[in-house]
């Protein structure tokens, strides 16, 4: 077995569970937030057996698209007193899922 983290964009979130859901699949569903954007996601962990991992990441590509959000980065003001700063628009692209894909030693129910 493997475990399979993803994080996707909230927007994809309730349509992936579903379908995941819909092939039989478990999941378990955690509200995150990107540490780079600081903005809330979507952490799935699934418990997937060997032969399945494909059909998972197929379901994944699938299901959460890529966006593109603005956010904003520091800039030094030129000509200002040492250590001031502003802010300018960034574009960053996210999504569509990043997966962590990772061997399980033991996976018990008690
Ligand atoms: P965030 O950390 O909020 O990042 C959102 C998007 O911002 C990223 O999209 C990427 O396009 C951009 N980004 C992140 N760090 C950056 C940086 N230092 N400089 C410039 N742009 C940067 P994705 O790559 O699709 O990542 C979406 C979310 O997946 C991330 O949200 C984070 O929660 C998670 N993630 C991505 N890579 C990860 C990693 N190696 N370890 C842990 N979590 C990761």
């Amino acid at each position: 077995m493997k475990l399979i983290i993803a994080i996707v964009q909230d927007e994809d979130s309730s349509k992936l569970l579903s379908k995941l859901m819909q092939i039989g699949l478990s999941v378990t569903k955690l509200a995150t937030t990107g540490g780079f954007l600081r903005a809330g996601n979507t952490t799935l962990l699934l418990g997937v057996e060997e032969d399945r991992i494909q059909e998972a990441i197929h379901v994944i590509e699938t299901v959460c698209k890529s966006r593109k959000t603005m956010t904003s980065a520091p800039a030094a003001l030129t000509g200002m007193t040492h250590g001031e700063y502003t802010t300018y628009p960034v574009e960053v692209t996210v999504g569509g899922a990043t997966l962590f894909i990772l061997s399980i030693e033991q996976f018990l129910k008690v």
